[in-house]
């Protein structure tokens, strides 16, 4: 929600316009109330509002300022959601361009335009990013196979729309994905698609699963370097369904969301949303007997459960995820 022009005066930071600031307010909230969500969109949504604060800032300031005060802004769009490392890279690729230029003396003027263009880059090679994900991952699936996936992720479905398109005549399950339904959102870009395809709740993945389905693609919030995933909850326990049944689990993940943080065990943080999100379709006289209620809304897939991931650049088993996350940014020393 956008701030009262009250309190908008009170709080905009030195060397940031109005204008700037509104930019990063709107888009940490549109990711924080999920207007804006899936790993890969809240990062291309955070660079792009990192690039527009850049070119809103007030003329005048110096270098020094002008990436000061974009790391400030980097924090408040972190701050917003704390599982997908997509966000987080995002934030940090812009900022480490900024940095360098300011290192190499450009003025503040340069620094800002090198942010712009960065966080615009960003945005714009994420969405080619997931297209060749895509495009690696569909070649994995069986002609006539049916696929299970669960929520929504943008690679997955780019996936399986990529296996119909190829002529695989595929079918597609997918989950309801309790609580915020993004299942609705999959199974209608699949039938736009011209994909086949069946809904089912959550709770009904292993029966549907052992009855005929040949591979489970899933998306990702954030790869470790074991090779174990973060992704919606619910996927754990598709992962395990998957294992037991001998099919294949495959995963669908641009190269920003790999942690670099996990290289040194930096523990990924599972996300807890209001309970109202669970208490939702509940009776009123549900919330007077004073039952707890958790929300966890992703879980860890251990690597051992996952058959191969699809990055952009190549295809990756568990095992290598440390190597190539070492080989894409080092340790991230230096980022937020
Ligand atoms: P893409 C989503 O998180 C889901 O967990 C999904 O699998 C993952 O992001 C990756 O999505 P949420 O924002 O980047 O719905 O592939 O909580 O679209």
């Amino acid at each position: 929600m956008a701030p009262g022009r009250g309190e908008q005066a009170r709080s905009i930071p030195a060397g940031a316009s109005p204008v700037a600031h509104l930019a990063v307010r709107q888009a940490a909230e549109s990711i924080r109330t999920m207007q804006a969500r899936g790993a890969g969109k809240i990062a291309r949504t955070a660079a792009k509002a990192l690039a527009d604060h850049a070119m809103h800032l007030n003329g005048g300031a110096s270098p020094d300022a002008v990436v000061h005060e974009l790391e400030r802004a980097g924090r408040e769009l972190v701050a917003t959601r704390p599982t997908a490392i997509s966000l987080r890279v995002a934030v940090n690729v812009v900022l480490g361009q900024a940095r360098g230029a300011r290192a190499r003396g450009a003025s503040a003027a340069d620094v800002k335009r090198v942010a712009y263009e960065s966080g615009t880059r960003f945005a714009h090679e994420s969405l080619e990013a997931v297209q060749r994900v895509a495009a690696r991952a569909a070649e994995w699936l069986e002609p006539g196979s049916t696929v299970l996936t669960h929520c929504h992720s943008v690679a997955a479905v780019e996936t399986l729309k990529r296996a119909h398109a190829a002529g695989k005549a595929i079918r597609a399950v997918c989950t309801e994905t309790r609580p915020w339904f993004q299942g609705h959102i999959t199974a209608r870009q699949l039938r736009e698609g011209g994909v086949d395809t069946t809904f089912i709740v959550d709770s009904a993945a292993f029966q549907v699963m052992r009855e005929g389905i040949a591979a489970v693609v899933v998306g990702a919030d954030t790869v470790t370097a074991a090779g174990s995933i973060y992704n919606k909850v619910g996927t754990a326990s598709v992962a395990l369904a998957a294992k037991d049944l001998g099919i294949p689990f495959y995963v669908a993940a641009e190269s920003y969301k790999f942690s670099p943080f996990t290289l040194r065990g930096e523990p990924v943080v599972i996300e807890e949303r209001p309970e109202d999100e669970v208490l939702a379709p509940a009776p009123p006289e549900f919330r007077r007997l004073g039952v707890r209620v958790r929300n966890p809304v992703f879980d860890e897939t251990p690597g051992r459960l996952v058959t191969r991931l699809a990055a952009e650049d190549r295809a990756l088993e568990p095992g290598q995820c440390r190597e190539y996350i070492l080989g894409r940014y080092g340790d991230a020393e230096g980022w937020i």
